[in-house]
């Protein structure tokens, strides 16, 4: 846990977030700031700043990460997501609390701007 981080503050529940799953490890909610018809985002609660940190530290917890990325795009009706996790401030990174965007409802494009 680390009081200044924003996603610290939403597993603690000091930030109200509109939950959509929650489990021992991990946590979605949606996204303030939709992206897509359906903009979920996938926590784990214990803090790693990027998806490689959770990868090296907890690769059990990176894997329920996407199982839960598929089964909340699965709630919200799409079979079919697009799972980002941007990794540094160059990238679009601006929480620094490893989380997944699950992004789905419309058609994508590629690149990615
Ligand atoms: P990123 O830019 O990849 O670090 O994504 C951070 C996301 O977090 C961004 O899409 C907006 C979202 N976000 C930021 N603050 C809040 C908040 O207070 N509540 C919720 N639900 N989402 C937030």
């Amino acid at each position: 846990m680390d009081s200044d981080c924003l996603f610290c503050r939403v597993v603690s529940r000091d930030l109200p977030v509109d939950v959509v799953h929650e489990g021992e490890r991990v946590l979605a909610f949606r996204d303030i700031d939709p992206q897509a018809p359906t903009h979920l985002l996938v926590i784990p609660r214990a803090h790693h700043p990027s998806v490689a940190d959770l990868a090296e530290n907890d690769p059990l917890t990176l894997a329920e990460l996407a199982t839960v990325a598929r089964a909340v795009a699965r709630a919200d009706g799409h079979d079919e997501f697009r799972l980002v996790f941007n990794t540094g401030a160059r990238s679009g990174q601006s929480v620094f609390h490893v989380h997944g965007h699950v992004l789905a409802g419309r058609d994508m494009t590629w690149p990615p701007g």
